[in-house]
Parts: structure tokens; sequence; C-alpha cells
């Protein structure tokens, strides 16, 4: 007992051998390749991009370089479909094809310039973020307001061309890129603040601004966003708002269904519905903005969003720290929410594995704590409006944990370098995986005292098949769960799929916590809602969409949408 009380305080004069330096909230680095980076390094890849060329009209293109077990594509005459794990997706016969007249229209409402049709950036439109889902849409559309939004979906509509809604597009689950030759509709131009009142802290904006230009406008009028991600350097607030996106900040700010106060959206048929209030309580009827609030781009398009955003508090601390199991993560969950109470604004989790990724594919970023490889890292940060209070409540909190072996090391941010070393580890993650190869991804909602469990239990499943990595927002209840390997192998799926799945539904988890379904599990969504709430989904879904234009084949299972 009294070693490890020892070892407990000469771990805390680790901790605070320096003074404390950083007042600003700094992760605002930008990690995600804009739309031009990302074609340059998908035109050079010899990775799991299958090739930069054009695809003609509705033709699928050929995975040759890889066994790609997610995207098996095939291209039948007559038939259009594609096989997506054991699911077969068939091209809505009822869609329409575009044609000369439908370009003139276009051209003529946006502008030629605004009317895509240039190879290499419909590669780049057409393929998600991880290179991993792929459209061949010979068309995106880059409307400059909501006028001009709703006149091309009327079009559209009338027509029945499918259509993409598409923002930063780096959403996980292939909800941001056709399926077939669905029509790109991009918000990028609809990028202005519209109002900000320094008052209330409502700021509204256009839905194509990008989330990293949002915390730069709030940080110099002294507010911060409610939410924060790694995808902030090019996520637009529009599709944020469409995926329910949670991030970083989730613990303290809560959802966006809490602190996005109105919005403004365009449904397929053109009609601009205005529900762009700025008050926090309204009573008024249905408060049908929800609706649209996580439905991916399945319900309409989102022009214009009102949100609540936070003061920016004077103190920001984080702490990185090492445990030893998982179950001291936990029970230093349960003491940071009683302890540190409400200066706490994020509390992050990743596993050893997790961490040795960042280590090999982030050349530029150091384990702060190197002296050995523990099994678990939290990252915990704290804001509040009294500094030495805050940092005496952080310490008092984290001695108290060392010496009763829930931490075994750690580090506090010394200044604004170090914060922003701590947080670029844990936002480099998704990166480093990108890096090492072909990835599965889960974001699941577990209990948090099972969470675990899944990741330890998917290890053993898959020996030595693959490398299983854990992290994910703890303090959320929300992890996320990779299973990285050096290609995309159906053994591996096989292994993984249904069973993680059916393993989160057993634990009455969600098999999407904060990402959606988007087309990588439209056809799960069973495994976490009822089949009452299923059929309500395609009820609205056919009453806001009656033709079914909007994001299709993505959330809702087909079959309900068909008849
Ligand atoms: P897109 O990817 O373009 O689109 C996402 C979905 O929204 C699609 O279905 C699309 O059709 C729809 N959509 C987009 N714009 C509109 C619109 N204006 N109207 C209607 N529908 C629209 N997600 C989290 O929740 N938490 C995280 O911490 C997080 N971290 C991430 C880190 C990295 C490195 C990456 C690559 C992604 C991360 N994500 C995270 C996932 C993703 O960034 C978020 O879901 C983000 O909110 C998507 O925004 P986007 O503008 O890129 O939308
Ligand atoms: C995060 O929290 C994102 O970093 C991405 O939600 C999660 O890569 C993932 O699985
Ligand atoms: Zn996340």
């Amino acid at each position: 007992m009294e070693k490890r009380i020892a070892a407990a305080t000469a771990s805390y004069r680790l901790l605070t051998q320096k003074k404390y330096a950083s007042k600003k909230i700094l992760h605002h680095r930008r990690l995600i390749p804009n739309f031009n980076e990302v074609h340059r390094s998908c035109s050079n890849s010899g990775g799991f991009m299958p090739h930069c060329g054009s695809a003609p009209i509705q033709k699928f293109p050929r995975r040759d370089r890889q066994k790609s077990s997610l995207i098996n594509i095939q291209n039948i005459p007559g038939i259009q479909h594609r096989t997506f794990g054991s699911a077969i997706i068939q091209r809505n016969p009822l869609f329409s094809t575009l044609n000369h007249d439908d370009i003139i229209y276009f051209e003529k409402t946006l502008g030629v310039k605004n009317v895509i049709q240039d190879d290499e950036e419909l590669e780049t439109a057409n393929t998600d973020w991880m290179h991993k889902f792929k459209g061949s849409s010979k068309l995106m559309l880059l409307p400059e307001n909501t006028d001009q939004l709703s006149q091309i979906l009327k079009h559209c509509n009338s027509r029945h061309l499918a259509v993409v809604p598409q923002g930063g597009n780096t959403g996980l689950v292939g909800g941001s890129v056709p399926v077939f030759d669905e029509v790109i509709i991009n918000t990028r131009r609809m990028n202005n603040i519209i109002s900000f009142d320094e008052v209330s802290g409502v700021l509204v904006c256009e839905a194509g601004c990008i989330l990293e230009n949002l915390i730069t406008f709030l940080d110099q009028k002294g507010f911060i966003m409610p939410l924060d991600l790694g995808a902030k350097g090019s996520c637009q607030i529009g599709g944020n708002v469409s995926t329910n996106a949670g991030g970083l900040r989730l613990v303290r700010y809560g959802s966006l269904h809490g602190t996005v106060l109105g919005l403004e959206a365009v449904l397929a048929n053109g009609d601009v519905i205005d529900m762009l209030g700025t008050l926090r309580k309204d009573n008024t009827g249905y408060d049908l903005k929800h609706l649209f609030i996580g439905s991916e781009g399945s319900l309409g398009i989102i022009t214009k969003v009102s949100i609540l955003t936070p003061p920016k508090l004077s103190s920001v601390n984080i702490a990185f720290l090492a445990c030893q199991d998982y179950i001291s993560c936990q029970k230093l969950l349960f003491q940071a929410k009683r302890k540190l109470g409400e200066i706490l604004s994020a509390f992050e989790f990743l596993d050893a594995q997790a961490m040795n990724l960042v280590l090999n594919h982030l050349d530029t970023l150091r384990n702060p704590l190197p002296s050995s490889i523990y099994n678990f890292y939290v990252l915990i940060e704290t804001t509040g409006s009294n500094e030495s209070n805050d940092k005496e409540k952080l310490e008092g909190f984290l001695v108290e944990a060392m010496e009763s072996g829930l931490v075994s090391d750690g580090a506090i941010a010394q200044d604004s370098n170090q914060s922003a070393s701590f947080w670029n580890i844990r936002e480099g993650i998704p990166e480093a995986l990108q890096k090492a190869g072909a990835v599965y991804k889960y974001d699941l909602s577990i209990p948090v005292e099972k969470l675990y469990d899944l990741v330890e239990e998917m290890r053993i499943r898959l020996g030595g098949k693959a490398n299983v990595v854990g992290y994910g927002h703890l303090g959320d209840g929300n992890l996320h769960l990779n299973v990285s390997a050096p290609q995309y192998d159906d053994d591996i799926l096989g292994e993984i799929e249904p069973f993680v799945y059916e393993w989160t539904s057993k634990h009455h988890g969600s098999i999407s916590a904060e990402h959606g379904l988007g087309l990588m599990k439209a056809e799960k969504i069973y495994y976490s809602k009822s089949t009452g709430t299923v059929q309500m989904m395609a009820s609205i879904k056919k009453l806001l969409d009656p033709k079914g234009i909007l994001n299709p084949y993505k959330v809702i299972p087909q079959l309900l949408l068909s008849t």
C-alpha cells in the first residue's frame, strides 16, 4: 500500500512539474485533406482506391487490384445492381437517366461552371473518405443559395432523377456518395454566416459552412461550437446536422438535437420549409426540425442552420492518462463525472492497439507517456471559468486516481503545443487506420460496463487474422470498434458480421451511435429499431419524398420503400 502511494506521489510530480500555460482550445488542426488534396492522393494511390479514370455513365467501376468484401461491383447488361456484403442492391428502374435538356436546365439555373461534368472532380465526389464506397455519377451540382437548390430539386423530382446530398464528404458509412448514377448536390458554395447574436450565442449560417471556419469565427467572438470532431477541416455544418454528429464534446454540450434551434430545408419537390427559429423554447406544435437532424439526406436537403453556441471559457486543461485495464477506465469515468462534474468537457479513450497505430503511421506524433506501453489511455479535458480552481480540481482528482491505482501514469498539457499533441493522438486514429490498409468500422453505443468486452471477444474470434482496435467517446458510451487488415477479405468480414450486430443488439446497444446508417447499415436497422419504428420511418420518407429521389438505397431497407 505504502509503495503504491509513493509511486502515485512520484507520478503526480511528473504531472505538475511545469506551470500550465495554455488557455486556448487548440485542436484546430486540419486533419482531412480538402477536395483537391483527396483527388491528388487518390490519383497516385496504389492502395485500395481502384483507379481514377472515368467510368462510362451508369457502368460500375471494377476493383481489379483488390479483393473487396464490402463492395463487389458487377455490371450485367440490362440489369444494374451492386452486391454489398450479402445484400444485392438494384438500381431503381423508375429513376431516369440524365439527358441533354437536364444539363441545359441546370446550366441555366446555376451557371455553367457550377454544373460539374469534369471526370477528375467527379472521381473525387464519387468516392468516400475511406476510399471504400464509390458511385458513378456523371454530374455534380453546386447551388449557391436556397432558391437555386429548390429549383434544381424541383426539376430532379419532376424528371425522376435521383440525387445524393453531399457536404464535406467525410461521412464513414457510405451515405455521402452515389450508389449508381445519382446526381450529386454539394452545398459547399452555400457557406455564408447569416447572423450571430452575442447575447444569446445563437449562430445562424448556411449549411455549407465548414465546421472549422465556424469554430474560428466564434473564437474571435469569444464563443465555441458545441460540437468538435477530427474531420472539422472538411465537414460542413449541414453534414454534421444531417448525421447528428456527436464528436468530442457531446459529454458536455449534448447532441445536436439539443443545440440546433432551427433549420431551413428543401424537400424533394423543391418546397422550402422554414423552421429556422432561434428560440430556446418553442412548443408551438410538432418540432419538425428533429426529423431532419440525423436523417442523412433522406428527407430533405438542409440549407440553413441555427445553433446555440456556448461561451468560450477561460480555463481549459487537458490530461493524458494511462490505465492498466478497462475496469480502471470505467471507474475513472464514474469518478470524473462526480469529481469534475460541471467542468468535464471530454472523456475519450483508446487502447494500446490504437496508440500503436497512431505512433506507427503518423510520423509527427509521440506518446506523451513513453516510459512503458500501457493497455489503455484516457484523454480528459476540463473547461471552466476559474483557472486556479479548475486546475486544483483536476490535479486533486488525478492524485486520488493515482493513489487508488486507477491511473498508472499521466501528464497535464503545460502549453498549447502539448494540448494539441494530446488531441492529435486521439483525433489521428481514423487517419492512422486509413493508412494501415483495409478497415472495417463499427460505431456502437453499448452500456459502458460491457463496451470493451466486444473488442476482446472480437480479438478472440479473429485470432491473428486482423488487428482489432477499440477507442472512442467513453463519456458517451460510444465505442469505435475498428478491424484493420492489410486488405479486404471475405473471411474476415464473415467473422465480424453479423456477430458484431447481434452482440450489440443482445446488449441493448445501438449499431449506429453517431455516424448514421448510410449505405453500410441501411439493411441492418432492425438490430437497433423495432419493426413498427422502421415502418413509421418509411411512411415519413414516402410522405416527404414520394418518388424516393433523395439519397436512395440509404438509411431505410429497400424493401419497405419499393412496396
Ligand atoms: P457528408 O459526409 O458529405 O454527408 C454525410 C451524410 O449527410 C450523407 O448521408 C449526406 O447525404 C448527408 N448530407 C450532407 N450534407 C447535407 C445537407 N446539407 N442536407 C442533407 N443531407 C446532407 N462523426 C461523428 O459523429 N463524430 C466524430 O467524432 C467524427 N469524427 C470523424 C473523424 C474523421 C477523421 C472523419 C473522416 C469522420 C468523422 N466523423 C465523425 C464522421 C463525419 O465527419 C461526420 O459524420 C460529419 O458530420 C459529416 O459531415 P460532412 O459535411 O462531411 O457530410
Ligand atoms: C472519431 O471519433 C470518429 O474519431 C471516427 O468518429 C471513428 O474511425 C472511426 O471509427
Ligand atoms: Zn467518434
